[in-house]
């Protein structure tokens, strides 16, 4: 099994900044403990992020091309915005996961709405950067 993980604008600097909001963690201690997952599941982990809409557009459409068999995206402030993002998840087979690690209805009202949420098998937010987990094993245990 082949499962995509993306992340979008300014999560590079999760850790980083606002620990009150996102947590102390990293995206590399995230990704560690992702590949420990996956590999328990014999399943290969492909870990990336961009700050560029364009760049994550791509990068979904290659996983439809090379066979992955699902995405955990979190998509950072384009979740609110992007309808280009939307397009792509709408375009592909490969399902995908939305995973937010604060809770997004709990803070300000241009969070509340998800453009991507519709073309997506659910969305997990609210719980850090637990999410992640719980989404990857949604794939990996399937
Ligand atoms: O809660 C989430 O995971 C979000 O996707 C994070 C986005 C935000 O725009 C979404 O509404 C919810 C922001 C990511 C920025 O992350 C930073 C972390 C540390 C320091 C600066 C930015």
């Amino acid at each position: 099994m082949k499962i995509l993980v993306l992340n979008g604008p300014n999560l590079n600097r999760l850790g980083k900044r606002e620990p009150e909001i996102y947590g102390k963690e990293t995206l590399e201690d995230i990704e560690a403990r992702l590949l420990k997952l996956s590999n328990e599941f014999n399943a290969s982990l492909d870990f990336r992020q961009s700050n560029h809409e364009g760049v994550l557009i791509d990068w979904i459409h290659e996983a439809e091309d090379t066979g992955v068999d699902g995405i955990v995206f979190n998509p950072g402030a384009y979740t609110h915005t992007s309808i280009g993002l939307r397009d792509a998840i709408a375009g592909i087979e490969v399902p995908v996961i939305e995973v937010h690690i604060s809770n997004i209805h709990k803070r300000e009202t241009f969070r509340h709405t998800s453009l991507l949420a519709p073309e997506c098998v659910g969305q997990i937010c609210g719980l850090g950067t637990l999410g992640y987990d719980l989404a990857l094993r949604k794939f990996l245990e399937n």
